[in-house]
């Protein structure tokens, strides 16, 4: 790979990371974007003045591709975006990011995927893991792009991933020691097409694991539960319950997160002593537990990282209270059932701003959540007419459009009476209105702080 010529297409996070690796490596990179808009030479003022790098932008003809040996996607680029054939008819091979990255780490890999709490999931794993190990990076869809960290690692790293199914797409020998699946529920269907093909995605990161390495699984996900009790699956299996006791693996007990193993019962922690809210984050704890444990963590560093760990910054995280009006920053609720748990999670009656770039996904049952807790409901972007249909269908009239974020928060707050919460929980991607969810919730959080 060293002194390889590749094309790194997407110019955006992950793009500069990857070619910056690539180059470190003595490699020579074409960094390939399609939006032709892109400022060529302010790409190349985040590389070394004599960087090997070319900028192509727009349309990828063949003729760029001479000497190419390789190409890096970025997790954002679909498979079916018109440059992949031109470089599927040069027979150039396609590796995602991580991939990339995972050829060159050293130590131990954790990598976690869901389709929601994995953020959250991989941050708390990662503070744990900090409590026993000396070198522990965080990495991946969490906003730290693997590439960037992958040469520093060393024999005695473990590196904590989070992965999309956008990433797992382009795995080759993508090889976790650990791995975890929190839950698969419908999201991103725009682009793998059905939800059969986003669940194989999903699973596909533990293709490459053996009988040496282990699985993290929710016992109460019936795709996930039927996956680990398949005699295909190679490495260890461990489950956890938030609904049931398990004889092997972590399960909720009441209030108590217990780990059963060899006929023996522990308690972790009481959920009272958690400092993040809700089942859905219990499931997550568990799943970052079950890791540690597998991974040697001693039960009393595990704990002390549990009790001290505070909710990630755009998940369900509370941004301040004005006139007896608690605002509330759920940037991260990017598909229904990340939405629902935010609702869920609402201390009573809540103004819910929703509505973003259209994933093809189905809005009902997280309407159906609203059960009588959301008053109205503020719509932006290109999903409004979509949600709004669907919410009249399930009899849910109370619906005001805004323009943009600032406008909707201001309707919030004027329609907002004391002991209301104004929650922004999208069920959408911000794309199209915003960069990412975190210019979303930036954005949000600003207009709540100017009221
Ligand atoms: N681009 C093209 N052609 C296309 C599509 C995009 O050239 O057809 C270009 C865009 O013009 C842009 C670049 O690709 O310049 C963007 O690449 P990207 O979308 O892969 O974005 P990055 O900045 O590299 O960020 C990615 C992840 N983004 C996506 O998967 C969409 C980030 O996850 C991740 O944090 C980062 O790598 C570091 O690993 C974000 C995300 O939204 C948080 N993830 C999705 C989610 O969580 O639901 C999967």
């Amino acid at each position: 790979m060293s002194s390889q010529k590749v094309l790194v297409a997407g110019s955006g996070r992950s793009g500069i990371a990857a070619a910056k690796l690539l180059l470190e490596m003595g490699g020579e990179v074409i960094l390939y974007d399609g939006n032709e808009n892109l400022d060529p030479e302010k790409l190349k003022e985040k590389f070394d003045e004599d960087a090997k790098l070319t900028v192509v932008l727009g349309e990828l003809a063949r003729t760029d591709l001479v000497g190419v040996e390789m190409c890096v996607i970025s997790p954002g680029i679909p498979l079916d975006a018109p440059f992949v054939s031109v470089l599927d008819e040069a027979k150039i091979p396609i590796w995602g990011e991580i991939q990339l990255a995972y050829q060159v780490t050293k130590g131990k890999l954790v990598a976690i995927t869901g389709t929601n709490g994995k953020t959250t999931t991989t941050a708390l794993t990662g503070e744990i893991m900090k409590t026993h190990f000396e070198e522990v990076f965080v990495v991946g869809n969490i906003g730290t792009p693997y590439t960037e960290k992958a040469l520093e690692t060393t024999d005695q790293s473990v590196t904590v991933a989070e992965v999309s199914s956008f990433q797992l797409e382009t795995i080759m020998n993508f090889r976790p020691n650990v791995s975890a699946i929190l839950n698969i529920t419908p999201d991103h269907l725009n682009r793998h097409g059905t939800m059969e093909n986003y669940i194989e995605i999903k699973e596909r990161i533990a293709v490459n694991q053996t009988e040496e390495d282990c699985i993290v699984l929710n016992y109460e996900d019936p795709v996930l539960r039927e996956f680990g009790q398949g005699e295909e699956l190679k490495p260890k299996v461990i489950f956890f319950s938030s609904r049931q006791p398990l004889k092997e693996g972590l399960y909720l007990d009441g209030d108590l997160i217990v780990y059963a193993h060899d006929g023996a019962k522990e308690t972790v922690v009481d959920v009272h002593d958690l400092q993040i809210l809700g089942r859905h984050n219990y499931e997550n704890v568990m799943a970052a537990v079950a890791i540690a444990v597998r991974m040697g963590v001693p039960m009393d560093c595990i704990r002390r990282a549990v009790k001290g760990f505070q909710a990630v910054e755009h998940r369900i995280e509370f941004v301040l209270e004005r006139s007896g009006v608690k605002y509330y920053n759920d940037s991260k609720g990017t598909n229904p059932d990340a939405a629902i748990q935010a609702i869920r999670a609402m201390p009573g009656p809540t103004i819910l701003i929703a509505g973003g770039y259209d994933k093809n996904s189905e809005y009902d049952e997280w309407i159906e959540a609203f059960d009588g807790k959301v008053k109205h409901m503020v719509l932006i972007g290109q999903t409004r007419d979509k949600i709004a249909e669907c919410a009249k269908r399930h009899g849910f009239k109370e619906i005001m459009y805004a323009e943009d974020m600032s406008e909707a928060v201001r309707v919030c707050a004027a329609y907002a009476d004391m002991g209301d919460n104004v929650l922004l929980s999208p069920a959408c991607a911000s794309w199209g209105m915003f960069e990412n969810y975190e210019q979303r919730g930036e954005i949000f959080k600003e207009c709540v702080r100017n009221l």
